[in-house]
């Protein structure tokens, strides 16, 4: 019997040494992969072993089997099948999000230190199983799974899409299947930019006109620098229920989401919507064209401020996660200069540049996150550099300094701007425009583009790696009217970007990822979302 036995593990040890690691199609890819020669064979009586702890994890796996046997999977205590195994022991090898896969002819186990981990493993099963399993599409009696045992990882803990519904309102059921290609991509974050000039996309109950006015625009531009209009209003917004929804659907897939909500600039549709809250005083309609807008939330008005914490306090009640985004992005300062209440202001608070004005109000907003228990994140206009080349130095002259709390978005402006943010303290996440921006066009960010992005910029020196928390991809929203032409942009770059947020730097391989990609474009076509070949 021991002999037997001996003989067995051996033949499983050459099984595993013999065969390559490229067999293995699963995006991102995993850190450590080591094939062998058998097969685990799924079918419709394989039960999910599983306990509480792992209860949701186990939902999740068996309302994907589901989808192919057609009956759901018996979820047990103890026995073979998939096994779902909570492991505290392996926090040194796995960290807080990795999973150590394992398929042999007598069983799958999933092990991890968090239900995350045990939800990655599942979607590596997924990805391991035949891509058409889910839609009936494959043969569906029974699935091989092959012999492998997987040791994975994420290089980042911030892997984020981002999402701008300002401009063009997407609704419930797009962004439920842009969380379930982020969940399969092992994506944890979703940046939801809720509010901008052209459009205000979140109920709120003590200021009803931000979604009444501010949720409809009357027309849209119809092209880049055109005069030209579609003539069709543009609407929608999420009620509370809605965005509670969509909160708990982003849970079950170990999902956080961070809203956005603009402010100082990009606020023209809640200015329209309660005018005094403007600078200009202009403000009655909101924007029909796209680019930088001139007026801005008047920072020396008290009642402002109010209103934004209000505001805040509605979305700290309905968002669980930690990280709220405030903006920050591409405020006009001239228009600030030329205001004398906002230049009365400075004088009295002593505050010698605009840009310093909006790092005073920035602060403001990040004590107030701060006191109830959470961490503002910005684009990096908020530390104050001038990264769009304004003319007049004075007003980009910065004494100020903001708080060490916030996470800085980095978008725009010279690589070196990231070594001296995480110097100075600051957490950065890397969303740098000319490489991870969906919004433009595959000439510009070809898919080798996307998948090269390194979020840790060359020279920066190792003892900085961790500051940089990773990365974000962002789908803006000017010129995606419909959900087809979000698709193309998004699809398949966000695959791209999803590895690199996971995938170690040693084993990113750009033909092994194109080798992958089929298998994900086939489960596109079948949920029919359109991708760009
Ligand atoms: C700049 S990126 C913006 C957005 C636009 C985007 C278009 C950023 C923080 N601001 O308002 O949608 O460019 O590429």
């Amino acid at each position: 019997m021991s002999n037997l036995k001996t003989v067995f593990t051996l033949l499983i040890l050459t099984a595993f040494i013999s065969v390559s690691k490229a067999e293995i199609n699963i995006i991102p890819h995993p850190a450590n992969v080591v094939t062998g020669k058998g097969n685990f064979i799924l079918n419709d009586k394989t039960p999910v072993i599983s306990n509480r702890k792992t209860q949701s994890e186990a939902e999740f796996l068996g309302s994907i089997l589901v989808k192919g046997f057609g009956v759901k999977p018996e979820i047990k205590s103890a026995g073979n099948g998939i096994r779902l195994v909570l492991n505290p022991d392996l926090k040194e090898k796995l960290d807080d999000e990795g999973y150590h896969f394992k398929s042999q002819p007598d069983g799958i186990v999933i092990e991890a230190v968090s239900t995350a981990g045990i939800f990655y493993g599942i979607q590596t099963l997924r990805q391991l199983m035949p891509a058409g399993f889910e839609f009936k599409a494959d043969q569906t009696q029974k699935v091989t799974v092959q012999e492998v045992e997987i040791w994975d990882k994420p290089r980042f803990p911030w892997r984020a899409f981002m999402l701008d519904e300002s401009r063009n309102f997407k609704g419930v059921e797009v962004v439920k299947s842009i969380l379930d290609q982020m969940a399969l991509l092992k994506m944890n974050t979703f940046h939801w930019h809720l509010t901008d000039d052209q459009g205000w996309r979140i109920e709120i109950k003590k200021y009803p006109k931000l979604t009444e006015i501010g949720g409809y625009r009357k027309d849209t531009q119809k092209a880049r620098r055109s005069d030209e209009r579609l003539g069709v209003p543009q609407q929608g917004f999420y009620t509370q229920e809605q965005i509670k929804e969509i909160i708990r659907y982003a849970e079950e897939r170990h999902i956080t989401i961070v809203p956005e909500i603009e402010m100082p600039g990009h606020a023209m549709a809640a200015i329209a919507s309660y005018p005094w809250l403007g600078t200009l005083g202009t403000t009655t309609e909101v924007p029909v064209t796209f680019g930088k807008m001139d007026d801005s939330y008047n920072v020396a008005n008290p009642r402002v401020y109010q209103f934004l914490e209000d505001v805040l306090t509605e979305v700290f009640k309905l968002f669980p996660g930690k990280v709220i985004h405030i903006g920050g992005d591409e405020v006009n300062l001239t228009t600030w200069k030329n205001s004398p209440s906002i230049m009365a202001m400075m004088k009295k608070e002593g505050l010698n540049s605009p840009a310093d004005l909006q790092i005073y109000f920035t602060n403001q907003i990040s004590n107030f996150i701060d006191k109830h228990g959470r961490r503002m994140m910005g684009w990096n206009e908020i530390l104050g550099d001038n990264i769009h080349d304004l003319p007049n130095v004075a007003d980009t002259k910065v004494t100020e300094q903001l708080a060490k709390s916030a996470i800085i978005q980095f978008w725009k402006g010279n690589l070196d701007l990231i070594q001296k943010a995480v110097s100075e303290g600051y957490d950065v996440v890397n969303s740098y425009h000319a490489e991870t921006y969906l919004d433009y066009n595959y000439k510009t960010i070809p898919l080798s583009k996307a998948y090269t992005f390194d979020p840790i910029p060359e020279g920066l020196p190792e003892k900085y790696d961790s500051k940089i928390l990773g990365t974000g991809c962002q789908m803006w929203g000017e010129w995606i009217p419909t959900v087809e032409k979000m698709d193309m942009q998004v699809y398949p770059r966000l695959a791209a970007y999803a590895e690199v947020g996971w995938t170690s730097k040693s084993v990113k391989n750009y033909t092994n990822f194109l080798t992958a990609l089929p298998n994900l474009k086939k489960r596109w076509k079948l949920l029919g979302i359109s991708y760009t070949q």
